[in-house]
């Protein structure tokens, strides 16, 4: 028989990548969706078009992770092998805008589904998507699964109290509860609004004359970018593992947010130069256009400064290692702007 997947989050960057990675492991993909007034499944759309995916094996249900009784329903009717628990209010400035609602969300939405696994059944397998920005990233070192956590932003908080109540569940009730703590990763998918792909599709526009300056806040922060494509993987190898675990998912490289802009504005072909400090520094290009452009508004009130994971473990247990280099990755996500703005 198939085995069942159910994907809480599927219409993000995440979902999108793993739904299709599962659909081609043969599993019957069934995913969670909100109610909007404007569709929001464009990202796994193109699914019942792909001719190599058989489109039956996605199956769509209305719910969402603050509604108790939704979670435990679609749980106990559709009783899956595998939960993969990536539904969040995943923006870590926006937390700081609605908290409450994102540790409702983030936090209390994983012991929803842990807690209905609890009752309907104990042999459900569940994936919680934890994050990096739970280390808060104020030490030099490299993060591994053992380095303490210190969250910085109500986002970091809410998935460090998922986190715990997954390893809670575990040794508790014995159920096959994992976390995987996945450092930043990106793709032509990612949602508008992080860094990344604010930075390429508006070095995109402007080379293309389309738009004129981009804004952007703290340029100095470091991360560790992997390719979402690559990170869904070890999701599935985690929870196929034969203990249940906790993983670092990461490249074990880093640069600054500077650095990033400075390969993607290469790979476009385009000459940026730096001019003043902090809040005064600007980016021009050679007419003396003011491209990039520092301000306020996008600084958080804490910065997460320094993330870097050792991916070891995951690579001794899982044989898993990242595929996609930080250039392939740009070059991916800047085809994608041109193909779509071109
Ligand atoms: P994303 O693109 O923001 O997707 C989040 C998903 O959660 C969307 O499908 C969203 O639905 C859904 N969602 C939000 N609130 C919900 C609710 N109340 N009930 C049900 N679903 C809800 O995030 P992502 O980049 O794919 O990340 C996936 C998960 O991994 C998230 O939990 C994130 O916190 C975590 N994570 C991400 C990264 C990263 O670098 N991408 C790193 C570490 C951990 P709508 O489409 O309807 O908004
Ligand atoms: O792209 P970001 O918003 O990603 P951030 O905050 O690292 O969070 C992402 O990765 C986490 C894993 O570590 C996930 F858990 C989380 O869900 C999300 O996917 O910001 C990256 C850096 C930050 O230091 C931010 O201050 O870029 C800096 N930045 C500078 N200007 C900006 C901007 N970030 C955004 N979003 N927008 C800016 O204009």
């Amino acid at each position: 028989m198939k085995k069942k997947a159910l994907i809480f989050g599927i219409t993000g960057q995440d979902g999108a990548y793993l739904a299709r990675f599962l659909i081609k492991k043969k599993y019957i993909v069934h995913g969670v969706i909100r109610r909007s007034s404007s569709i929001n499944t464009s990202r796994i759309d193109d699914i019942y078009q792909d001719p190599s995916l058989n489109k039956r094996n996605l199956i769509l249900h209305y719910g969402d992770s603050i509604d108790t009784s939704s979670v435990a329903n679609l749980i106990s009717k559709i009783l899956p092998n595998e939960i993969y628990n990536l539904s969040a209010q995943s923006h870590v400035a926006v937390s700081f805008e609605i908290p409450e609602y994102t540790s409702n969300v983030d936090g209390l939405g994983a012991l929803r589904i842990l807690d209905s696994i609890k009752s309907i059944d104990k042999k459900i397998k569940f994936y919680q998507a934890g994050t990096s920005e739970m280390f808060g990233g104020s030490s030099k070192e490299t993060q591994t699964e053992k380095t303490v956590f210190d969250p910085k932003s109500p986002y970091a908080a809410s998935k460090v109290f998922a986190h715990n109540i997954t390893k809670i569940y575990r040794d508790a009730y014995k159920i096959f509860a994992c976390n995987g703590i996945l450092f930043n990763h990106e793709s032509p998918l990612r949602g508008e609004t992080f860094v990344t792909k604010k930075i390429i599709k508006a070095l995109t526009l402007i080379k293309l004359g389309k738009q004129k300056t981009l804004y952007l806040g703290n340029i100095y922060s470091k991360r560790d970018w992997g390719h979402a494509r690559d990170y869904v993987e070890a999701m599935w190898k985690i929870l196929n593992y034969k203990k249940p675990d906790d993983f670092v998912i990461s490249t074990n490289k880093q640069m600054t947010v500077k650095e990033f802009i400075e390969i993607s504005s290469k790979r476009l072909n385009m000459k940026l130069i730096w001019r003043g400090k902090g809040i005064n520094e600007k980016a021009y290009d050679q007419k003396g256009n003011i491209i990039i452009k520092i301000v306020p508004r996008y600084f958080r009130p804490l910065e997460v400064e320094n993330l870097i994971g050792d991916f070891s473990k995951a690579k001794k247990l899982l044989k898993w290692s990242p595929k996609t280099s930080i250039n392939q990755l740009i070059d991916e996500m800047i085809d994608f702007e041109i193909k779509n703005n071109g």
